[in-house]
């Protein structure tokens, strides 16, 4: 056990930021382990988009009135609250978008339209979320690009020494996850990335499950792009972000047209774009869910992201050595470096009805493919069950979470 989280993190008070995790689900007191897909909003969150509606909802830039200014400065004060949670060099780094897929789509049509050529290599890894994989299949199609892909071992740690063979001189991005939703794998990036630039390709790496349970910094990770969502980070949906180095968002063509990414429109003289980022926010951005976004980034610094990381970390091994002793259960990744998520499959029961089942007992774990069909097919697998953890979790939620299994299981088998 591990006293430090033990005693530094006051989870009750964690807790008691978070309404939703009050309410009963069929009758039993919900116990939401499916963090990874969506984690809960604390009040701060909802309160702050209660406030914008109340009080200064308005559309952003060019506004005069009181009104839009206020909302404006609130938007644009995420933007820095980003840059600085990231470490970026500049705000003018930071774009916002619909979410990490959003991000990725950005990168795969600005970036890789502008600068691929047929012949050209893009390098993902096997472990990547569709929206890591499909963007670049399109690309590979439309462009005749070739896309390679880093093999990975059966404890689900990547093959950094087949990753090293695959760079060459065509290789122009390397395309990976931070931390992969299906196996809770946390891959070295920093050294990815120095491979990557030592044959002069980019790397853009997908920070959906990392900027929830992490340190992140961009500029000591040397990344080119890096891209994550709000929801899953304790903000709301409809609101991600794509982190670019200056001067590649600056050389981009824009990928999506219309107000807010023009400076100038003209049919005489032509357009002219808007200074980064916002020549990449075309239209009316999700501008409640920005600035909530910012009080989620605010709570997480509040609450202490290194005193969240370890009592994760504490969560995952009590829970990790429960599930270890469960009959006929089998953990689908087991890298040594590790945060959040539980995947595993059960002898003789369909991972659905353990979905089903135990949401019966109010416990909320996602079952399927978690957008990684690829990993699992080569595990052999097309579904399996994934409990992922949060800071709000409990050591009693993870032992009723496994009594709560011992029963399903029981009862399918
Ligand atoms: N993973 C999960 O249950 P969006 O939908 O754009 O916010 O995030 C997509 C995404 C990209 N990369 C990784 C590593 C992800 O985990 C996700 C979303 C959810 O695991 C939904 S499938």
């Amino acid at each position: 056990m591990n006293a430090f989280a033990e005693t530094m993190l006051d989870v009750a008070r964690v807790r008691s930021d978070f309404p939703i995790l009050e309410r009963e689900v069929h009758g039993k007191p919900l116990i939401y382990l499916d963090n990874a897909a969506t984690s809960q909003t604390p009040s701060a969150v909802i309160d702050t988009l209660d406030d914008y509606y109340r009080r200064y909802n308005a559309n952003i830039h060019r506004g005069l009135h009181t009104l839009a200014d206020e909302a404006t400065a609130a938007y644009e004060g995420t933007r820095e609250k980003v840059r600085a949670w990231l470490g970026a060099a500049s705000h003018r780094e930071i774009v916002f978008t619909r979410g990490t897929t959003e991000a990725i789509n950005l990168v795969a049509n600005s970036w890789g339209r502008a600068n691929l050529r047929p012949g050209d290599e893009i390098i993902v890894s096997l472990m990547e979320h569709h929206s890591n994989i499909v963007p670049w299949q399109m690309l590979a199609e439309a462009l005749d690009v070739t896309l390679k892909v880093i093999p990975v071992d059966e404890r689900g740690v990547l093959d950094q020494a087949a990753y090293r063979d695959m760079l060459g001189e065509r290789t122009r991005l390397v395309c990976v996850n931070h931390v992969s939703n299906a196996l809770g794998t946390v891959n070295p990036v920093a050294e990815m990335a120095r491979a990557a630039h030592e044959h002069g390709a980019l790397i853009l790496v997908d920070g959906a499950q990392a900027v929830p349970h992490q340190r992140v910094d961009v500029q000591a990770l040397d990344v080119d792009f890096y891209a994550f969502s709000g929801h899953k980070a304790y903000g709301p949906t409809g609101v991600g972000v794509l982190y670019g180095r200056e001067a590649l968002l600056e050389a981009m063509p824009p990928w999506q047209g219309g107000g807010e990414m023009i400076s100038r429109v003209s049919f005489e003289k032509g357009t002219v774009y808007s200074e980064i980022p916002h020549k990449f926010e075309a239209g009316t951005p999700a501008i409640a869910e920005v600035i909530a976004l910012g009080a989620a980034l605010d709570w997480i610094a509040d609450t202490g992201i290194d005193l969240m990381a370890a009592w994760e970390h504490h969560l995952l091994e009590r829970a990790t050595d429960k599930l270890k002793a469960v009959d006929g259960l089998r953990m689908i990744g087991t890298a040594p470096d590790k945060v959040s998520v539980l995947s595993f499959v059960v002898d003789g029961a369909h991972s659905q009805d353990i979905g089903l089942l135990i949401d019966q007992l109010g416990v909320a774990i996602r079952t399927g493919h978690h957008c990684a069909q690829p990993m699992l097919a080569s595990m052999g697998l097309d579904a399996t069950c994934r409990a992922s953890l949060a800071a709000y979790n409990t050591p009693e939620e993870v032992d009723a979470f496994v009594e709560a299994l011992q029963k399903v299981i029981a009862m399918v088998r």
